[in-house]
């Protein structure tokens, strides 16, 4: 009785095994197909000494890519922070990450040439990887969340992973005012390359 019991036992470990497996091997697919379909990308953030001051992530939704950013050890108070056009961080300065990622589609096009005057007169023209100022606290720390309604982390000019990447910069300040005593506010101070 035994000798028939136990390769039926060995059996039933088997095909739990086996299902186990294949369990996993579904798990894995799915999980896949949902990283293609919602694509991510995140970025590390260093300041000229090439110490880790932050963080981005970057995620595709139905109405743009949201951005989620976290900033440790930065002078206290306000800072601009701008996606630039270019994947490259070069120190002390970051000009390789070249000027403030502004890709023009064909709608903004149309919509540049029936409101340019209003958009000059303003001089209030955003560029597309512009996100909102960063407040850091007194303990180094900052947060921010945003959307940036015109990018994509898919293909075409507007992604942030398109040919030769993009990049974030954050500013040593904003509206016209520094963090940092004798440095000007528009002054490159930390930089991340943004990477699938
Ligand atoms: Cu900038």
């Amino acid at each position: 009785m035994k000798s028939h019991n136990f390769p039926s036992r060995l059996t039933a470990k088997f095909a739990a095994l086996l299902s186990c497996t294949t369990m996993t091997m579904i798990a894995t697919t799915t999980v896949a197909i949902a990283q293609t379909t919602q694509p991510k990308a995140s970025s590390r953030i260093f300041n000229i000494k090439g110490e880790l001051v932050g963080t981005a992530t970057f995620i595709q939704t139905p109405v743009g890519v949201k951005v989620d950013l976290k900033v440790q050890n930065l002078a206290q108070g306000e800072h601009m922070v701008h996606l630039h056009e270019k994947g490259k961080c070069d120190a002390p300065k970051f000009q390789t990450s070249g000027d403030h990622f502004d890709p023009k589609d064909v709608d903004d096009d149309e919509e540049d040439s029936t409101h340019l005057h209003h958009k000059h007169e303003a001089g209030k023209h955003k560029p597309a990887g512009d996100l909102p100022n960063i407040i850091v606290k007194q303990d180094g720390n900052g947060s921010l969340t945003a959307i940036l309604p015109k990018l994509t982390l898919g293909s075409g000019k507007n992604s942030l992973l398109k040919h030769g990447g993009t990049s974030i910069i954050i500013h040593a300040g904003a509206n016209g005012k520094s963090t940092i005593p004798n440095v000007d506010y528009k002054t490159r101070i930390a930089c991340g390359i943004i990477k699938p």
